[in-house]
């Protein structure tokens, strides 16, 4: 009879562990009935009517996301030394100057360092230039054969031959696809890359690698995680553009793709160095509005991925209608200056609509500082992108980047920046 018994456990036991896996809603009849907070009306109820009112607003907003959502950045009290490791002229056939430039970010002992791969046209001067973390090394975004390989820890990965946490020269030009280097400096643009492992591994390891182990303060609930360590480290870049004098440090364009879509928003979000800003799919905890509970959940992101957001935003588990603010607002922090939210159809993990959504909900917040927010209600069509100071647009296809977004966002930022045809 045990026997039996435990035969049927085991019979059921997949059957339990199935009943506990998240079970994402593709269904929109399904959303549940929401209300939005307000950009525009400040946690004491009264309203926000002037574009002073708003810096106001804004840093209440602000101290929310990082406090719930993000986590809050300790004080840096180390150093930060740049070294030109490589140069060349002729980089990709001719058309750009290429360096590799290393960063070493250092607190006593404790050092980390991240390389930085540069790439800045010939023919144009002043150019404005991409900057956007890589998922697997620079080495990865080229198929030039001297761009060096990261040292840091790497995800192991059977297409690119990885089983003991090190790249190598397998993975080269991997990601050609998503960098369509030639054509965007032959378009007048720079492009910056950093593979995103330097500043942070992305592993839950209790944040004892990485950028936080060179900071002493003690954690708790409101300590940073690695979405927040991540963007830190785009803004110790943007220092260094700054005093860069190939680079125009006005004209930097921060742009992720998926967790580093959610990353750029909050760069661009944290640092109003940065002149323009581009999320390409990067649903939820990015441009995603969380209370739909479409596709991905806070519930979800939080569990898979403790160690990206703060743990106090693990108080929304499945309770995204609590959460003091919603991603719109994360587009809102981003005003006046432009920003480019893109999606993909078949992504309904990153819920399209949602990210769609966080667009329209922001743009009281633009108008109200004199700036065009997205010119439409109505979700576009495929491929037919909506352009205000905030961008949208929808293409077919999965979760990537094709050089059919490139395009999009070079066009936008070549408006924005007048650059000539
Ligand atoms: C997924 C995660 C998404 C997105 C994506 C990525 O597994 O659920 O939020 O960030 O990874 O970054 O590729």
């Amino acid at each position: 009879m045990e026997k039996i018994l435990s035969f049927l456990l085991f019979l059921a036991l997949p059957w339990f562990s199935n009943a506990q896996q998240f079970v994402p809603n593709y269904d929109e009849s399904k959303v549940p009935a929401y209300t939005l907070p307000d950009p525009l009306v400040f946690n004491n109820g009264s309203t926000v009517v002037s574009k002073k009112d708003w810096e106001k607003r804004r840093t209440e907003i602000y101290h929310i996301f990082e406090k719930e959502v993000f986590g809050v950045v300790p004080e840096w009290k180390g150093i930060v030394k740049s070294t030109v490791v490589s140069q060349k002229a002729d980089a990709l056939d001719g058309l750009a100057n290429r360096k590799e430039v290393r960063l070493d970010l250092i607190n006593g002992d404790r050092k980390i360092s991240l390389m930085i791969l540069i790439y800045l046209p010939h023919k144009f001067k002043d150019a404005p230039i991409f900057l956007s973390y890589n998922f697997d090394g620079n080495h990865t975004t080229t198929t030039e054969s001297d761009v060096l390989i990261p040292d840091s820890w790497v995800s192991n990965n059977k297409a690119l031959g990885i089983s003991d946490n090190k790249a190598n020269e397998r993975g080269r030009g991997e990601a050609v696809s998503r960098w369509p280097m030639k054509e965007i400096i032959s378009r007048g643009f720079g492009v910056a890359t950093v593979y995103y492992g330097d500043v942070d591994p992305d592993f839950n390891d209790g944040f004892k690698n990485g950028i936080h182990q060179l900071f002493d303060s003690p954690r708790d609930s409101t300590s940073w995680g690695s979405i927040a360590a991540w963007s830190w480290g785009l803004s110790r870049i943007m220092d260094y553009f700054e005093r860069d004098k190939e680079i125009d440090a006005k004209k930097v364009i921060v742009m992720g793709h998926s967790r580093l879509g959610k990353t750029s928003l909050w760069a661009g979000a944290s640092d109003q160095r940065f002149a323009m800003t581009i999320s390409n799919n990067s649903g939820c905890g990015g441009a995603a509005i969380s209370r739909r509970k479409f596709g991905e959940t806070v519930g979800r992101i939080n569990t898979a991925f403790p160690h990206w957001f703060c743990d106090n935003f693990k108080k929304y588990n499945e309770k995204e209608e609590l959460m003091p603010v919603d991603q719109h607002e994360l587009i809102a922090l981003i005003a006046p200056r432009p920003v480019y939210v893109a999606s993909a159809a078949e992504d309904l993990w990153a819920d399209p609509k949602g990210e769609f959504l966080s667009c329209v909900f922001a743009s009281p917040v633009y108008e109200l500082l004199g700036e065009k927010g997205l010119p439409s209600k109505e979700m576009p069509a495929l491929s037919e992108p909506l352009i205000g100071t905030i961008a949208y647009h929808i293409r077919p296809g999965k979760h990537d980047v094709t050089l059919y977004d490139w395009k999009c966002y070079m066009d936008f930022a070549a408006r924005y920046f007048k650059l000539k045809k």
